[in-house]
């Protein structure tokens, strides 16, 4: 059985809500382009013009959305839960650090913060980047590039007594390992979503994550979670 730390990992359907659009649209084209042409670093290589102006448009959509029901019931959860909780971002929106979420792992990196490609700095950043710029690219975990705390991540779930998965799909690897790994060291694992994945999920709750997650959060801290909670809800 699990010591009980309570993991959650979300996705692009929790921010969805909030007016940020998830990933994978019927035509499978994030914004109108194709993963390859904007998300790898070969993309960056051979076309930076094309991929700053991705990134800079996702980024000056951050201003105009706010966090939601969902972001906020997680703070509470951490609030209640103190260092047994941990959560786990695939989103690189700032909704959860702005909701007050501290205890995040952003595991493919976020749309405020640049990285040098020769020295690896990381920069806070808010505006746009040049089109042409090549030496600063947007601080985001590109498909073929290794993901952000991995090592700290599988070292959380496999102390986990209760992974809950919300408004992910588990279609991008490692992170759709993560709830059979929970499952693996004794956590009970719960998804969130509009409709069940093909995860290794014990119960999935369907519904939007702001009808969904504040009660559910609310049940956990008032229930299973009490004997746990560090602070009152
Ligand atoms: C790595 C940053 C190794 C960029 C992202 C073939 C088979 C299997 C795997 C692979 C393969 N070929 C390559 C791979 C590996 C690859 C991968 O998984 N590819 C996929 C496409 C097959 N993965 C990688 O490359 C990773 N790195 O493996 O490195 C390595 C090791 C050592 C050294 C070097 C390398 C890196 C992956 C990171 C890619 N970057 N983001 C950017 O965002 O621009 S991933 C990107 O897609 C997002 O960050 C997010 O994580 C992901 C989208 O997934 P979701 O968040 O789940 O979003 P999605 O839209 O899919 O689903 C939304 C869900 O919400 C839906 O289920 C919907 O029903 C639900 N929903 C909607 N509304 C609501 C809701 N739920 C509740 N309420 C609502 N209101």
């Amino acid at each position: 059985m699990s010591v009980g730390t309570v993991v959650v990992l979300t996705g692009a359907g929790i921010s969805a809500e909030s007016g940020l659009s998830t990933f994978r649209g019927p035509d499978g084209l994030w914004e109108g382009h194709h993963v390859a042409d904007v998300a790898t670093p070969e993309a960056f290589t051979h076309d930076p013009v094309t991929v700053q102006r991705f990134y800079n448009r996702l980024r000056a959509r951050l201003p105009a959305v706010t966090p939601n029901a969902a972001h906020h019931a997680l703070v509470r959860l951490e609030h209640a839960m103190g260092t047994a909780f941990h959560l786990i971002t695939q989103n690189i929106d700032d909704l959860h650090q702005r909701a007050g979420s501290t205890r995040i792992t952003a595991m493919h990196g976020g749309l405020t913060m640049i990285r040098h490609v020769d020295t690896g700095d990381v920069l806070s950043w808010h505006g746009d980047l040049p089109e042409n710029e090549q030496h600063w690219r947007p601080h985001v975990v590109w498909f073929g590039e290794r993901t952000i705390g991995l090592d700290h991540i599988t070292e959380m779930l496999s102390q986990a007594m209760l992974f809950l998965a919300i408004g992910t799909s588990g279609t991008v690897y490692p992170a759709n390992q993560f709830a059979a790994i929970a499952k693996r060291a004794g956590a009970t694992t719960i998804e969130v979503n509009l409709e069940a994945t093909a995860g290794a999920f014990d119960f999935t709750l369907t519904g939007p994550a702001t009808q969904v997650v504040p009660g559910l959060v609310e049940r956990l801290i008032e229930g299973p979670l009490a004997a746990l909670a560090v602070h009152g809800g």
